[in-house]
């Protein structure tokens, strides 16, 4: 998979995409990224990247120019069958494994990291196909949502991470949050590992985890529980910790 980072702040990602997983996905050519700065592409004396808002108002709005030139150099360099290009705003759909796994299938993600007040209308009219946003609190811009978004479907491509079994038996795929989990010393400042851990019992071991990650999800995500296929025994488990409340 090619992406490729339109943003006015390049240097936000020299850092966190080399290391870790995405700097792993690379180095194995699993995944390139190309970071462009829009700035390169604004051919007017001061290279401006944004204006004043039409019919007044506070703040700048990200100029259409620069972004289009951007996009058709892109265009240019690369000729993938399947292009999506991405825009990072406040607006978007609130980004989910889902949408994940639906952006891991394409081989060319181009993401435009939002700015100031806005974006001028005619970059999501012409240029793009989805919004993103990853969640209902406000940041300065779309560079971080970016490189979340090229993170968690960097980890689905296949090859990227060692272990295809880790992929699926996560939160979210199966859809309830993790159980807990526990290493050596077995007693550490006066708390002890559940015995159940200890016994060798695979079985006991496996409803043991199913139960608490179960518990775990009523208290704290109990909206997730109605998108999860549950077994009887999840159902009848479930019955016992509504009645102990
Ligand atoms: C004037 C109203 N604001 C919209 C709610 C303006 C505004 C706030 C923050 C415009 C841009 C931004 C910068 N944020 C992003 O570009 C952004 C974002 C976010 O703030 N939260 C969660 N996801 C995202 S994706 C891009």
């Amino acid at each position: 998979m090619r992406v490729d980072i339109l943003t006015i702040f390049p240097r936000m990602f020299e850092g966190p995409l080399q290391e870790s997983m995405m700097g792993r996905a690379q180095e194995k050519g699993i995944l390139e990224v190309g970071i462009t700065d829009i700035r390169d592409f604004a051919f007017d004396k001061h290279r401006c990247v944004d204006d004043y808002p039409f019919g007044g108002g506070p703040g700048m709005v990200m100029k259409a120019e620069p972004i289009f030139a951007a996009l058709e150099y892109i265009r240019h360099c690369f000729h993938f069958p399947d292009m999506r290009t991405i825009l990072l705003c406040p607006q978007g759909e609130v980004f989910t494994q889902a949408k994940a796994r639906e952006l891991a299938q394409l081989s060319h993600l181009v993401l435009i990291c939002g700015h100031y007040e806005g974006i001028d209308e005619r970059v999501r009219q012409k240029l793009v196909t989805d919004e993103i946003s990853i969640g209902d609190y406000i940041l300065t811009g779309g560079e971080l949502p970016a490189m979340v978004v090229v993170d968690a479907v960097a980890r689905l491509l296949p090859g990227v991470l060692g272990d295809v079994t880790s992929v699926n038996d996560e939160s979210f795929s199966d859809g309830l949050l993790e159980y807990p989990q526990y290493t050596r010393p077995r007693e550490y400042r006066g708390s002890v590992v559940p015995e159940v851990l200890l016994s060798g019992n695979h079985e006991e071991i496996r409803r043991w985890r199913r139960r608490e990650s179960l518990k775990r999800t009523l208290l704290r995500r109990p909206e997730l529980l109605e998108r999860v296929r549950l077994s009887a025994e999840d159902i009848r488990f479930l019955e016992e910790l509504r009645e102990e409340k």
